[in-house]
Parts: structure tokens; C-alpha cells; sequence
């Protein structure tokens, strides 16, 4: 008798399509080895023996957010003492600590502060160019050009314009959560839902902007909204072909309204990045974010589906304000030495996954 499993492989070996059901059926099965072998098999397909890494740097511009967002220990009333928002002043010190360093991407976003204007905004991006001219500047999630949009009655497509003329190159791909009504109700209300998520992020698409997807997963969620969650990225895909990275980020309780919750286990952090891997056929990168699940399981996930380990971050806040035990930055060559170690072949990539030489 076929089982299961085999028919997803025949799936697999003849490039078509998982369903719904597929996605459930690998979720179900603890037999990470065999979900693991077949996203290995997709991942050289797309990249050989390639795991890539990018020599990239956060920089949070603010903590201070009024959306508060159950999941969320990084956002700050404005009046909290742990709260700051960094001037064009602050952001300039912040670029030129680290100007010696070949950094090719600055991956920079903040919470939603009313205090903020457009012009603020505008400015950061010039300024962060001309210092670093040769930088990608890959910023603000789709939540924070709904609000920029809103907040100055600009359209979308105003306001993606404005901050493209002001040097945004890309977007990065967190904001969509889990893209489920009842999970948003829950744990995100105040945030924009799933509908104006994918609305914006096409509408970026259309403009010409690449951004990345995420998904926020071991909270709340069933199995069956994440494999939803998987289904609508990759038809958003097949209209715009605008995604380069899947990431999954496995959620982090400490501080946060949820803090009743476990960690997520190895076991689910390799299907999550198997599983996405084996269902976005049409998704060129499936990244294994190292400050989330940290480096041995990152290292591990490049055989499970990953090819990218995403940077060396200099200093992450978000996940560690919310209790990640992993390093705050990552060295070239430690990011080095953990993909040779795994047997395959370190490329330092660009934002766009351009080799850098
Ligand atoms: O959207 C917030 C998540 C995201 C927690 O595009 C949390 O290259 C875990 O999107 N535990 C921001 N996660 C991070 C993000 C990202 C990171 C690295 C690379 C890229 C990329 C994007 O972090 C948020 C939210 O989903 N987050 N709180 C938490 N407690």
C-alpha cells in the first residue's frame, strides 16, 4: 500500500505541488529524519552544497510602541524607563561604531511611535546611505509602512515611493505573525491582520521591492494555521514572485504575556524550516535564523531545509529582550566555521543573494 509518505516523495521527485493535507501530514509525523531527507533533497536542488551568510547589522531605531502585542517584550510605553528612540544623531553614532567593518546589509526596524514623522524617516535613510553608500538598506515591516501610510494620509504606494527615493532597498519579512483571524484577535489585535499584510507586501512586490516572509511560530497556533500561514505566502508568491527568504522564528516567552509558555523543542524547529522548505516551491531561500533557535540547531537545520543562516548581526535585541540564550552577534568567522563544519560550502551573500567576493 502507498503510504503517505511516499506519496508526498513522488510528489517531490516529480516537482509537484504539496496540498494542505501534505503540510499537516509532515507536521503530524515525528519522523523529522524522513521529512528532514526530503527538504535536504529540495534544498540542493535550489542551492547544492551552498549555505549562505550575510555580514549584516540591526539597528533598532525605537522601542517605543503602541500596538503591544501579546508576544512582544521589545515594545515600550513612552513613558516606561526602559524606553528610547534614537535620534539621526544616535543612528549616525550606531553606523559609524561599526564603519571598519564590511557590513553589506543594515536590517533596520522599530516599533510604531507616534512621535515619529515622515521626515524622521526620510532622513534615517539618507543618512544611513551617505554614510554607507554601498549598503543595503533592508527596513520596515509591512506594519510600519501601513502606519506611516496611515498616519501622514499617504497611500501605499506614496509611501513606499517616498522611502525608495530615500534609499529603502528592501523589506525585511516579520509583521505577518501567523496569518490567522483568531490568532491575531488573541495575541495581536491592535497590529494590521493578514489582509492588509499581504495587501501592502504586493503592493511593495509591484513597486519593485523584494522583501522576506516570516512566520512566528510556538505560541498559540495550530498546526493548521501555519500550514494556511505557508499556503497564502506562496500564492502571494505565484502573483509577484517577490519573496527571496522564508524565515521561521520560533517564539520567545520571557517578559512577554505569554511567558507561561515553553520554549519551542529541537524537533519543532527542524520541521518548521523542513516543512516550509518542502511546501514554498517557490521560494529560493529557506533561512535558519541562528538567534532564534541558536547556532548548533542552525548549523543542523542546513541539512533539514535551510540554506542560509541569515548574519552577523553585531547586536540583536528583539529576541533577546525576550530571553534568547544565543550570542547578540555572530563573527565572520565563527559563521564560517560552523557551515564548513557541516560539510558544505560558506557564501557570503548580499541582501540579494549575490555572492560577495
Ligand atoms: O515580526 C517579536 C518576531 C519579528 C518575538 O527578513 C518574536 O531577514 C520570537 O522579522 N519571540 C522581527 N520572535 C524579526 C524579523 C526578522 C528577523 C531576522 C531576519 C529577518 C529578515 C526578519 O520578530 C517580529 C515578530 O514576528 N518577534 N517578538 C518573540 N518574543
Amino acid at each position: 500500500m502507498k503510504t503517505k509518505y511516499n506519496e508526498i516523495k513522488n510528489k517531490i521527485d516529480n516537482n509537484e505541488r504539496l496540498n494542505f493535507d501534505d503540510g499537516i501530514f509532515l507536521y503530524n509525523s515525528n519522523n523529522i529524519i524522513q521529512t528532514g531527507l526530503l527538504a535536504d533533497k529540495v534544498k540542493r536542488k535550489f542551492n547544492g552544497d551552498k549555505a549562505y551568510y550575510v555580514y549584516n547589522q540591526h539597528l533598532n531605531y525605537t522601542n517605543i510602541c503602541k500596538n503591544k502585542c501579546r508576544f512582544c517584550a521589545f515594545a515600550n510605553d513612552n513613558d516606561d524607563s526602559s524606553s528610547y528612540t534614537f535620534s539621526i544623531e544616535k543612528i549616525k553614532e550606531e553606523i559609524l561604531k561599526n564603519i571598519n567593518e564590511p557590513i553589506t546589509e543594515l536590517h533596520v526596524v522599530g516599533g510604531l511611535n507616534p512621535d515619529l514623522d515622515l521626515k524622521y524617516f526620510v532622513n534615517m535613510l539618507k543618512t544611513i546611505k551617505e554614510l554607507r553608500p554601498n549598503v543595503t538598506i533592508k527596513a520596515f515591516t509591512a506594519v510600519e509602512i501601513d502606519y506611516l501610510s496611515v498616519s501622514n494620509s499617504m497611500t501605499i504606494e506614496e509611501t513606499i515611493d517616498i522611502l525608495k527615493k530615500a534609499g529603502l532597498d528592501m523589506l525585511p519579512g516579520g509583521g505577518a505573525e501567523v496569518m490567522s483571524d483568531r490568532v491575531h484577535d488573541e495575541l495581536f489585535p491592535e497590529k494590521i491582520g493578514k489582509g492588509r499584510w499581504l495587501e501592502i507586501i504586493e503592493k511593495v512586490h509591484n513597486a519593485g521591492i523584494v522583501t522576506n516572509a516570516t512566520m512566528l511560530y510556538g505560541h498559540i497556533e495550530t498546526i493548521e494555521e501555519r500550514v494556511n500561514h505557508l499556503i497564502q505566502l506562496r500564492d502571494l508568491q505565484d502573483k509577484t514572485n517577490g519573496f527571496s527568504a522564508f524565515i521561521p522564528l520560533a517564539f520567545h516567552s520571557e517578559n512577554t504575556r505569554l511567558s507561561h509558555i515553553d520554549p519551542t523543542t529541537a524537533y519543532d524547529d527542524l520541521k518548521n524550516i523542513s516543512i516550509a522548505r518542502l511546501m514554498l516551491d517557490n521560494f529560493d531561500h529557506i533561512k535558519a535564523y541562528w538567534v532564534m533557535i541558536g547556532e548548533k540547531l542552525a548549523q543542523l537545520a542546513l541539512h533539514f531545509g535551510a540554506d542560509d543562516l541569515d548574519g552577523t548581526i553585531i547586536e540583536e535585541k528583539i529576541t533577546h529582550t525576550a530571553g534568547a540564550k544565543s550570542a547578540k552577534g555572530l563573527t565572520r568567522e565563527k559563521m564560517i566555521k560552523l557551515i564548513e563544519s557541516s560539510g558544505l560550502t560558506p557564501v557570503e551573500r548580499d541582501s540579494f543573494y549575490n555572492e560577495v567576493i
